[in-house]
């Protein structure tokens, strides 16, 4: 069985962060671990507080994950502060790290900061270099680039600039666009633009998660990268699809709708 590794928050409320992504490590038939690096008390409604997790107590999960067991891919969220972002550079490089996906948290849906708006620029120097993957949404691609993004266009640059900054594969999501939603996936030499179905519902806690833990755990399993990005958006896709309303506010989706759902 491959083995995949989440560095990111905790989600009590089930749908994003660690909880969503190791149960999608399962979903793909893989072993999930996870090192938490921020306890965040949330819901479906609104993030309420957050805690971030001691420096050295991140430092500890993550040795103890990379001297027993070698992650076959790992995939970073939700990472605080500079503090935070500095460490898990720091171990990342120490153990040479493989298959790494990294998701630039910067936001939860209600409009809460994960991620410190000072830290930003630790991210971009510090975790993009790091990159096999990074996997910004057109609102985080900006914020790393200073740059608008209005168009299909304007993602192949952003992918185009990041790839520059050190990322070695860039996914910009074009979700945040009106209508069918394309995704702009760029390897360095090549696009793939890849466009999903826009599905009317507000059940999208954690997609975002759920994506990146999708590829890192596809990665494991040993597609390529271009199968492991599109079957990674089908798996999305069809969780928002089967699941059903959970909580008031935006609901999570069904990570095991393959076996469960009405
Ligand atoms: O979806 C972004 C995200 C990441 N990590 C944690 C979260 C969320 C969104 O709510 O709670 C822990």
């Amino acid at each position: 069985m491959k083995k995949v590794l989440t560095i990111a928050g905790s989600d009590c409320s089930g749908g994003a962060g660690i909880q969503a992504d190791l149960k999608t490590f399962s979903a793909h038939g893989t072993y999930g671990m996870s090192v938490i690096t921020s306890v965040v008390a949330e819901n479906t409604c609104k993030v309420t507080s957050i805690h971030n997790v001691p420096i050295n107590i991140i430092e500890d999960q993550l040795d103890a994950v990379f001297t027993d067991i070698e992650p076959d891919a790992v995939k970073v969220g939700m990472l605080s502060n500079e503090q935070v972002i500095h460490a898990v550079a720091e171990k990342l490089k120490q153990y040479q790290v493989k298959n790494a996906v990294i998701d630039p948290v910067m936001i939860a849906k209600g409009g809460c900061a994960l991620m410190q708006p000072e830290a930003h620029e630790a991210l971009v120097k510090e975790m993009i270099p790091l990159s096999y993957l990074l996997t910004p949404n057109i609102p985080e691609a900006s914020e790393i680039l200073k740059m608008d993004i209005n168009s299909i266009e304007d993602m192949k640059k952003a992918c185009e600039l990041i790839h520059r900054l050190g990322a070695q594969n860039v996914l910009v999501k074009g979700g945040h666009f009106e209508g069918d939603p394309t995704d702009v996936l760029y390897d360095g030499t090549k696009f793939y633009c890849l466009t999903g179905k826009r599905i009317d519902s507000k059940n999208t806690h954690g997609t975002g998660c759920t994506l990146s833990s999708a590829i890192a755990a596809n990665l494991a399993n040993g597609l390529s990268l271009e199968q492991a990005v599109k079957q990674g958006k089908d798996y999305v896709t069809n969780a928002i699809l089967y699941t059903t309303p959970i909580g008031h506010g935006h609901g999570p989706t069904n990570h095991f709708y393959k076996w469960f759902h009405n």
